[in-house]
């Protein structure tokens, strides 16, 4: 009786740690889900439906070669935010953002004051740059606006009317904009 219960409480704790490790994987895996590089096993947010989008419409894709099959989510390269213009004429304008890698990606619009250039802001300890004065930002799977991050495979959007000036287009995840996902957009 004793043996027994013995064994039983070994099996059970081996069950009941094997079940918490799973549990505390999968709850990691939702806090986190927004900004961290995926690839655990998750798939790709399924394509969305995107609405008519008003003005003109400047269509935003992020990429990046992360995941494991490219040496593990710390090891992401190649990612980039590109823009299929580089200039557009001032005016109610739709950005929409298609991500095209295996993380999730925002787009972030920022003026760019004076002679800055492009790619050359900050990075504070939390991988960050300072978002102060956006003017929009499509951060949001299959929605306008705001959000945790656009899934792989999905998109995102927003509506802005932008003066003439020189803005920049960031994603501003941790560690994505030194990793060079920034582009430049004139408005004339
Ligand atoms: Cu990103």
């Amino acid at each position: 009786m004793t043996r027994l219960s013995r064994r039983a409480q070994v099996l059970l704790g081996i069950v009941a740690t094997l079940i918490l490790t799973s549990v505390s994987l999968v709850a990691v895996a939702l806090v986190v889900g927004g900004t961290t590089p995926r690839g655990f096993g998750f798939p790709a947010a399924a394509p969305c439906t995107t609405p008519a989008l008003p003005g003109t419409v400047i269509n935003v894709t992020a990429t990046d070669m992360g995941g494991p099959m490219m040496g593990g989510p710390r090891r992401v390269g190649g990612m980039r935010l590109t823009a299929d213009r580089a200039t557009v004429q001032h005016g109610e304008m739709a950005f929409l953002v298609t991500n095209a890698g295996r993380l999730a990606h925002e787009m972030v619009i920022l003026p760019l004051p004076g002679t800055q250039i492009a790619g050359t802001r900050v990075t504070g300890g939390d991988g960050k740059i300072d978002e102060t004065g956006s003017l929009g930002e499509a951060a949001a799977t299959c929605a306008e606006g705001e959000g945790q991050g656009i899934l792989p495979g999905a998109a995102g959007w927003v509506t802005v009317t932008l003066s003439p000036g020189r803005y920049e287009l960031i994603c501003n995840l941790p560690g994505h904009y030194i990793a060079g996902m920034y582009t430049q957009l004139t408005v004339t």
